[in-house]
């Protein structure tokens, strides 16, 4: 007890944090030499994608030169980039995926 009337029962206010683990953004990058359709039907293959929506991104990626395919945690964005690069290259296409922190 540090007060007088204190009588040493703690009262818990502080909050346990509920823990979030780091988030990985796949980052697809542009090249001058993959179709634009292979690069559509990998954003639907591997990022579960409609059509409308994996052709934006990959003219986003085609005029920006690089976009997000989504964001995940660690282990399945590193699932997804070997995916898609191990796809590519089976393909014979220079594509190129990446992760970084969100
Ligand atoms: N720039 C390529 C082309 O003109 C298309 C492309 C888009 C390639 C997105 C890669 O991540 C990419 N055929």
């Amino acid at each position: 007890p540090e007060r007088e009337h204190d009588h040493g029962l703690a009262v818990e206010t502080a909050k346990p944090e509920t823990q979030r683990p780091q988030m990985f953004q796949v980052v697809l990058l542009n090249d001058d030499y993959t179709p634009m359709e292979f690069v559509v039907e990998v954003l639907q293959i591997f990022f579960n994608l409609n059509r409308e929506r994996a052709t934006q991104i990959m003219m986003h990626v085609h005029t920006r030169g690089r976009g997000i395919c989504g964001v995940f945690t660690r282990e399945v964005a590193e699932t997804k980039v070997a995916q898609v690069n191990d796809f590519s290259r089976h393909h014979e296409h220079p594509l190129m995926c990446t992760m970084e922190p969100a």
